[in-house]
């Protein structure tokens, strides 16, 4: 820990997280789901946990089951004329009881091979919830299929992977919510494909480092559109020498990115239920930290960039409240802010995203 007060919100996070683990039915099917969820993902098993029982097991399976999908697509150990038809074929696996597909590492490769425990909990799930999770396995697959082909280029091919890999897990969560009967309101898609594009394209920009290093292969989703203002190929970027240009390029992405702030906040003024709220506000304030952190910061070329452990558990536990997350982006834009106004003043895109922050003040 950086400093002792930041110990109690760690606590009240971990005391909530296990006081939800203690809920699980000691089935093991059930068991092995938020098990493995807990472990790919420590912080989306605790904002899952807290969602009312019914909602809680159906995005628990969506979130595996997309999983095991990206576990797929990211293995780059798969030749290509086997993943693509696996990808666009993984919707018709989720009735299989029988199947698995024995790829990635670590507590992805357990998932996978385990996968049959998470098909016996999917097909006790209501049929509602089953359908929307199959139909959006569908459009994910058969769109990450297009991009194992030709890669992100332009700007517009930068979204259109980022609504396949991410926007479709919002629209999806949104049919999640209505069939539980929580949320009654208007939740267009385009809203909810920006909360999904808001943390995707965060994950993507602090991510540069994990994937150029990636073995086999790395797998790059920086849209050339943009990098290719400020080099001749990313890996450059990795030099030091080429450290002015790498931040600027980083800037022109983290402007990118916070071009969908307004309409994620949109979409969460929109939920009526607190725990739904709460599991969909969390990590779109999480975001922002990390854009912040990333923020003409050339340590994203050279390591993690992370927000701070006790500010990520202060925001676990205070997001209550649409005026919290307010605050919360006020907050970070002013961090932002102020970085263009000192460190970043002669950054080529400083008024352009000065416009967009505002925006969110
Ligand atoms: C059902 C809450 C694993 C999430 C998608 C499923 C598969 C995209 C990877 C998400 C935050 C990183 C998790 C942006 C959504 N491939 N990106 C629920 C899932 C960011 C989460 C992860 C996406 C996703």
């Amino acid at each position: 820990l950086d400093h002792p007060e930041e110990i109690w919100p760690l606590v009240q996070m971990y005391a909530a997280a296990r006081k939800a683990k203690a809920q699980t039915r000691g089935s093991p099917d059930w068991d092995f789901c938020y098990s493995l969820l807990n472990a790919v993902s420590r912080s989306f098993s605790i904002v899952i946990q807290q969602l009312p029982p019914q909602l809680r097991d159906a995005v628990c399976i969506f979130y595996l089951v997309l999983r095991a999908l990206d576990t797929i697509e990211d293995d780059m150990t798969i030749p290509v004329d086997v993943k693509v038809p696996e990808l666009v074929k993984f919707h018709t696996r989720l009735r299989d009881r029988e199947w698995k597909y024995v790829c990635g590492e670590k507590d992805y490769r357990r998932l996978m091979l385990n996968y049959p425990l998470v098909t016996q909990a999917f097909l006790q799930l209501d049929s509602v919830h089953q359908e929307v999770i199959t139909d959006i396995a569908r459009r994910m697959g058969k769109g990450m299929a297009e991009f194992i082909e030709r890669d992100v280029e332009t700007v517009q091919d930068y979204d259109l992977y980022c609504h396949y890999v991410a926007g479709l897990t919002g629209l999806g969560l949104v049919h999640l919510f209505k069939a539980s009967r929580l949320e009654h309101g208007d939740l267009p898609d385009d809203l909810a494909n920006s909360m999904g594009l808001f943390l995707q394209k965060t994950n993507i920009i602090r991510d540069y480092l994990e994937d150029i290093n990636e073995e086999p292969a790395p797998r790059m989703f920086w849209p050339k559109e943009i990098w290719g203002k400020y080099g001749r190929v990313l890996e450059d970027f990795k030099d030091p020498a080429n450290s002015a240009a790498a931040v600027q390029c980083l800037n022109h992405l983290v402007l990118n990115v916070m071009r969908h702030a307004v309409r994620s906040l949109e979409f969460l003024s929109r939920l009526q239920d607190i725990q739904v709220f709460r599991f969909c506000a969390i990590p779109q304030v999480m975001a922002i930290g990390t854009l912040a952190e990333c923020f003409n910061n050339p340590q994203v070329f050279t390591g993690v960039v992370k927000m701070r452990r006790g500010e990520t558990a202060k925001y676990m536990v205070s997001i209550n409240s649409m005026r919290n997350v307010y605050l919360a982006f006020a907050h970070f834009a002013c961090i932002m802010i102020k970085k263009c106004n000192g460190p970043a003043q002669n950054d080529p895109h400083a008024t352009e995203l000065h416009v967009v922050l505002n925006e969110v003040l």
